[in-house]
């Protein structure tokens, strides 16, 4: 945070100048997004009622400022670029968000959509032996990843805690993955094995790590760093449970790619999802769509169903369409 002490007066004239520089004058309508080009921040964090942007002005650039947003705006996420100016009091105000290129994100638990992270070339969906790994809860974040058109990356952490019976059982459990095309790497944030192919994987982009609480997402942010970024804690004694360290989304600049930690979920809801998006996030069975004998076929008891003949010719595998069936009928609970 900057903490430097200009004048009242030099601050308002500042705050002008880079209006201007902007071509956002006050009257400028903030409800749309703005062209990217008069974007002058990014949001590297989200807190409450505050955001920390960083300054992308040539003189000024990786200065963060605590700003506040105007009313008018939509929600802010980590990684949304933005058009800031100085509040004249150390800090400053949010005047328009540059347009998205894509955001991550989940339903609250009143099942409203809420971005999490802006702007990202790709989603790491970490896991671990412990907290205990589900299934359906990795294809539940790529249902989501899929609908919103981003990349998928899978990452088992903690492998030093695994003795070789439990490594095969969680390969078992992997293996359709790597048959569908989803890169997946074994890593441990405690003694670095895997941790180079990961950073490879990372290069130039801007990924978000996701999963649950305690899974390690802070630890392998910390690992990639030579100093440590974000806290850690262990899991509670009693349920080998996440506590919820992670408060809020970050993005870090790390050597040539970006990093957002965010902070570790009990459930991945798919609340503002429907049964032809599930469908399709289940991209194996895509090549299958349309091809079956009834055009609302619900690919269980019917003759000629494309998705039991492909499941049949082992083209897909039965854990997945056990998933796809339990994530189906999770929706009709909700509806
Ligand atoms: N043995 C082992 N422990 C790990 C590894 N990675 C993380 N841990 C431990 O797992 C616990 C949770 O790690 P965190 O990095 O805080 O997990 P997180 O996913 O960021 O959790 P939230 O912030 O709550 O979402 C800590 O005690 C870490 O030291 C690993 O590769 N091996
Ligand atoms: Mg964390
Ligand atoms: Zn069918």
């Amino acid at each position: 945070m900057s903490k430097r002490r200009l004048s009242k007066h030099q601050l308002a004239r500042i705050s002008q100048n880079q209006r201007k520089q902007l071509g956002c004058d006050e009257a400028d309508s903030v409800d749309a997004q703005t062209s990217l080009e008069k974007c002058n921040g990014r949001i590297i964090s989200h807190y409450g009622q505050h955001v920390d942007v960083e300054s992308l002005l040539d003189d000024d650039q990786g200065r963060l400022i605590r700003c506040t947003q105007r009313s008018n705006l939509p929600k802010l996420v980590t990684g949304d670029l933005v058009v800031w100016s100085e509040d004249g009091a150390d800090g400053g105000v949010i005047l328009a968000l540059g347009q998205r290129r894509n955001f991550f994100g989940r339903p609250s638990p009143e099942g409203q959509f809420k971005a999490i992270a802006a702007n990202i070339d790709s989603v790491l969906i970490v896991f671990a032996s412990s907290p205990t790994p589900h299934v359906s809860l990795i294809d539940r974040y790529l249902v989501a990843i899929e609908q919103l058109h981003l990349t998928a990356v899978l990452v088992l952490n903690k492998l030093d805690l695994l003795n070789h019976e439990e490594l095969t059982e969680l390969d078992h459990m992997l293996s359709p993955y790597g048959s569908i095309g989803y890169p997946l790497y074994k890593v441990s944030a405690e003694d670095g094995r895997g941790m180079p192919e990961l950073e490879k994987a990372l290069a130039n982009q801007t990924t978000i790590l996701v999963g649950q609480s305690g899974v390690g997402k802070s630890s392998l942010l910390n690992k990639l760093n030579s100093a440590k970024l974000a806290d850690v804690a262990p899991l509670s004694a009693t349920w080998a449970r996440g506590t919820h360290t992670t408060t809020t989304s970050s993005l870090y600049h790390m050597r040539g790619f970006d990093l957002i930690d965010s902070p570790g979920i009990r459930e991945f809801g798919l609340g503002h999802i429907d049964a032809k998006q599930v469908f399709d996030g289940f991209i194996e069975f895509r090549p299958f769509a349309g091809s079956c004998k009834f055009r609302d076929c619900s690919h269980t008891a019917e003759p000629d169903c494309a998705i039991q003949a492909a499941l049949e010719a082992g083209q897909i595998s039965i854990e997945r369409v056990e998933s796809y069936f339990r994530i189906l009928d999770s929706l009709n609970e909700l509806s």
